[in-house]
């Protein structure tokens, strides 16, 4: 996975600015040498990506951002059930299409984001109330979504956060689970890879990212997938994280999960916080990752803060004048060290 030597050798002499000079003014000059997110994750052939809205792509300073710093782009929105299939069979692709389009204009791989999930789902659906019929309309949904990109998606978000968000560790009470029981995950996992044979099929969920009774209920649903051959290729760890808080376990919870024989992602980190305390904890998840071998995509849940579904807690590595937090640097040594 790793570049040559002679890359790596090229950076240390950044890595040991940093160190020497850990404050805000000498690490932004730093990153400026160091190069960019994406160049850095490259180094051990990862991929850095951001949530990108389309509505954004005719900014120029965000745009300028994106394909500076990073290698793939998952839409925020735009894939989402309510927005490809409002109506029942009429589908609209417009602006996914221009987010594809612009990612694969710079040479980003492309995360689709989110074949079936209970919210941002339209009205039709979550009124259904014949089993049946449910699994037609799931079926032919994926089918459309994933067949239309096919080719162009790297990795799929299949299914999102089918657990409920408490200690029970329950599956969510949702329109799926309710008609059609656990087995709806693993029909729309089976249905994607019939819609697309390259891409990457992936679970993913919040609050997993240490070792809990959540995590556990989807270890064990991964696990029995992989025995009985049902195709997931991925885990997502949503990584939605608050500074000082990030799980101590994380890097043990994301080896576990690769042990069985899975690709792991954080596939929407942010961190509430600012200045030292937020870069010390962003150090911290993205140093989980690093430390295991198959996890290999890093996704931003966007670009800056001004844009951000947690605007007050300024989560991301740019602020909303797309400067360059201390967390950025932070990040930045932590890809670099590998
Ligand atoms: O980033 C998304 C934001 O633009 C939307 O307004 C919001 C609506 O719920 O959804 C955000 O992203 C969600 C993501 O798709 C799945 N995990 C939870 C995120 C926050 O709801």
């Amino acid at each position: 996975m790793r570049k040559s030597l002679g890359t790596v050798l090229a950076i240390v002499p950044v890595v040991a600015a940093l160190v020497v000079a850990p404050n805000a003014a000498a690490s932004t000059t730093a990153s400026t040498t160091a190069g960019t997110l994406k160049d850095a994750a490259s180094i051990s052939g990862r991929l850095f990506g951001a949530a990108v809205g389309a509505n954004l792509l005719g900014d120029p300073d965000y745009v300028t951002t994106l394909n500076r710093e990073f290698s793939q782009l998952t839409p925020d929105n735009e894939m989402k059930w309510d927005f490809v299939e409002p109506n029942r069979g009429l589908f609209n692709y417009a602006a996914a299409d221009r987010l594809v389009s612009h990612a694969e204009s710079q040479g980003m791989t492309v995360r689709g984001h989110a074949l079936v999930w209970h919210s941002q789902l339209p009205a039709w659906v979550q009124n259904m109330n014949s089993p049946s019929q449910l699994l037609t309309a799931v079926r032919n949904h994926i089918s459309n979504v994933a067949g239309h990109f096919s080719g162009r998606v790297a990795y799929w978000n299949v299914a999102n956060e089918a657990f409920d968000d408490t200690s029970r560790a329950a599956r969510r009470n949702s329109v799926f689970q309710r008609l059609l029981g656990d087995a709806w995950v693993e029909e729309a996992f089976r249905a994607t890879r019939a819609a697309d044979p390259t891409a990457k099929l992936c679970y993913s969920d919040y609050f997993i990212e240490g070792v809990n009774p959540k995590s556990d209920a989807v270890y064990a649903m991964v696990k029995d997938f992989k025995s009985r051959g049902v195709p997931i290729d991925c885990v997502g760890f949503q990584a939605h994280l608050t500074s000082g808080a990030v799980p101590a376990d994380m890097r043990a919870n994301l080896q576990r999960f690769a042990d069985l024989d899975v690709d792991v992602h954080l596939t929407e980190l942010d961190i509430a916080g600012s200045g030292a305390a937020q870069a010390d904890s962003y150090a911290q998840a993205v140093r989980a990752c690093v430390e295991v071998s198959r996890c290999t995509v890093i996704t931003l849940s966007g670009v800056t803060d001004k844009f951000s579904w947690r605007v007050s807690q300024t989560p991301l590595l740019f602020d909303r004048y797309y400067n360059k937090k201390l967390a950025y640097d932070s990040v930045l040594s932590v890809l670099i060290e590998g």
